[in-house]
């Protein structure tokens, strides 16, 4: 059945979640296939046994046996076997038991018409505070991470909507939002959450494959939901470590003069990925994070830097 769905569009799945998914969904396809053909089938029967040559007077009493309320229990019945049987126990192992905190990377990801911010806690493992009114757009403060914080300085906020991760690890998506309800859908990986504004509510997987793939907002949030769309980037475990490496430099070097050739280096990163090639995506985050840390030691020579603290 998963192969006829996968005919008609139906994605791969690339998360070791998938498999237990996949089957439910596959039961589900097939109990509706039976239902359509049965369905089908009978409506052709009534269509010729009571057409109207043979019944030109109308019968009020109509049908007396009990087959239709049979056939209602029967697919009641397996409805039930679906959810309790298949549908619970899955749905119960995908929401419930969360994986250690040691043993997974733990990424924040908050919702904004129409943009998905994704928020690293970096090198102490603890997210910075983040106040909503310290969120400033022109300043691309969008979840309003509090610098001054001591645990938010190592922090690493990518690009909006662009979502890294590594593969074979457990990832854990502490999700929020900072207007509407949003609803966090990674296709490929059988992952989809809703967002709800006040609470932060944990979703987790783990990616069992390198590529890129879309993130898409499963919730109409506004006039422009139909582009709130990011990217799923997974990396090596070595080219994840890099590449975040690469950007927390980068941040703190803060001057596009410096990083300008890393940067352009993690564009490369990422096409690479696009087309399949992990461990070309590994070779050249390790590149950008070389010459990311060339540009701070520049930096720290030419003594930009300082002058920047002085201001
Ligand atoms: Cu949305």
């Amino acid at each position: 059945m998963l192969e006829l769905l996968k005919k008609v569009g139906f994605t791969e799945g690339y998360s070791a979640q998938s498999p237990a998914i996949d089957s439910v969904m596959s039961w589900v396809h097939i109990l509706m296939l039976i239902l359509f053909l049965g369905w089908g089938v009978f409506f052709l029967y009534t269509l010729v046994r009571f057409r109207q040559k043979k019944n030109p007077k109308a019968d009020p009493v109509g049908v007396t046996n009990h087959y239709s309320t049979y056939s209602e229990a029967a697919v009641a019945i397996f409805e039930i076997i679906l959810l309790v049987a298949f549908s619970f126990p899955v749905w119960a192992s995908r929401v419930e038991n969360l994986p250690d905190n040691g043993d997974a990377e733990v990424i924040r990801v908050i919702g904004q018409q129409f943009k998905w911010n994704i928020h690293y806690s970096g090198e102490d493992g603890v997210f910075g505070r983040t106040v909503a009114d310290s969120i400033d757009d022109q300043a691309l403060n969008f979840i309003g991470l509090d610098r001054e914080n001591e645990a938010a300085k190592d922090d690493i906020i990518p690009t909006q909507g662009h979502l890294h991760l590594p593969v074979d690890r457990n990832i854990i998506v502490e999700l929020s939002t900072r207007d509407v309800i949003h609803s966090f859908a990674i296709p490929v990986m059988r992952v989809k959450q809703d967002a709800i504004p006040g609470i932060r509510i944990p979703t987790w997987f783990t990616p069992t494959k390198t590529g890129s793939w879309e993130i898409a907002c499963a919730q109409l949030c506004g006039n422009s939901h139909y582009e709130m769309k990011g990217y799923v980037h997974v990396h090596t475990q070595k080219g994840y470590e890099a590449y975040m490496k690469t950007l927390s430099v980068i941040h703190e070097v803060d001057d596009y003069d410096y990083t300008i050739k890393s940067e352009e280096t993690l564009k490369k990163v990422l096409e690479a990925l696009k087309s399949n090639e992990a461990f070309d995506a590994e070779e050249l985050a390790l590149l950008a994070l070389s010459q990311a840390e060339a540009a701070q030691a520049e930096q720290e020579l030419s003594g930009d830097d300082y002058e920047w603290d002085e201001e």
